[in-house]
């Protein structure tokens, strides 16, 4: 799949694209007929809630399901990627986020980040030459705590005046303060991510996003992709495969039917 000229201009200027039906039902169905292997793996990318105990999202569902490990080189993917990125492309990371409904306590939702604080303190990933892309697995509504986005906040670099969270089990992120996110929607407001199942966002690894917690009874799960250019290897390898990714063979994409076969 080829961008138009606008779709690759828009993505520079706001940080992000939509795509309402990326993925047929028929694909969608073989996507979600992954999440209860996935999610039942005995694999060290499960994260589960401190909570309820109930699986929060897993880390590497590529490595873990070869439906996945296809996924990461749909063309519908590899493509675009590549003309936002200008180079080939390797997998950096893969994580299903489930954000079930509420159970016994509801699904703690994600505080005000940037993907690539992470990548940069953890990884040292030189440069935010990654794209983030995110596949409704479930209908996303206002109901069930969406994906919020700060249209154009890429546009800031790496904020660095926020609060750095704790490492846990190799995971951490940099929390944008409210100070900075009152000045960042000033210029781009908030765009809440919503949509049917097969609905596909592509967004900026620096463009600040998060969601709340999910108190509808309804499940949310969202398959994430990353691709990393080739020319973007990260300096310190130190974590597991799970979480960044130490092959960095450059994607031949798959045939356009790759799911379904
Ligand atoms: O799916 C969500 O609600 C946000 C997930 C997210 O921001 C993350 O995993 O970094």
């Amino acid at each position: 799949m080829r961008l138009t000229n606008a779709q690759v201009e828009q993505f520079n200027r706001e940080g992000y694209l939509f795509f309402p039906t990326l993925f047929s039902p028929e694909e969608v169905a073989i996507l979600e007929a992954t999440i209860s292997d996935v999610a039942q793996a005995d694999a060290p990318g499960v994260k589960r809630e401190e909570s309820s105990h109930t699986v929060r999202m897993i880390h590497g569902p590529h490595l873990i399901h070869e439906t996945i490990g296809r996924l990461a080189c749909h063309p519908r993917l590899i493509g675009p990627a590549q003309q936002l990125l200008g180079s080939p492309v390797y997998l950096f990371q893969s994580r299903l986020v489930l954000k079930q409904g509420l159970e016994n306590r509801p699904f703690e939702g994600f505080p005000w980040h940037q993907d690539f604080s992470t990548w940069y303190l953890l990884d040292g990933m030189p440069e935010p030459r990654a794209v983030v892309i995110g596949i409704f697995l479930d209908e996303m509504t206002a109901c069930n705590a969406p994906v919020l986005i700060v249209p154009q906040s890429h546009r800031w670099g790496l904020i660095s005046d926020g609060r750095p969270l704790p490492k846990v089990e190799h995971y951490t992120q940099v929390v944008i303060s409210r100070e900075v996110l009152q000045d960042l929607v000033k210029e781009g407001g908030l765009v809440p991510l919503l949509g049917s199942p097969g609905a596909a966002f592509f967004i900026n690894c620096n463009l600040v996003h998060g969601s709340s917690e999910n108190i509808s009874p309804w499940r949310r799960a969202i398959q994430y992709m990353i691709f990393n250019s080739v020319e973007n290897r990260c300096l310190r390898m130190t974590r597991q495969e799970h979480h960044a990714a130490r092959d960095l063979t450059p994607i031949t994409p798959l045939s356009d039917d790759c799911l379904l076969r």
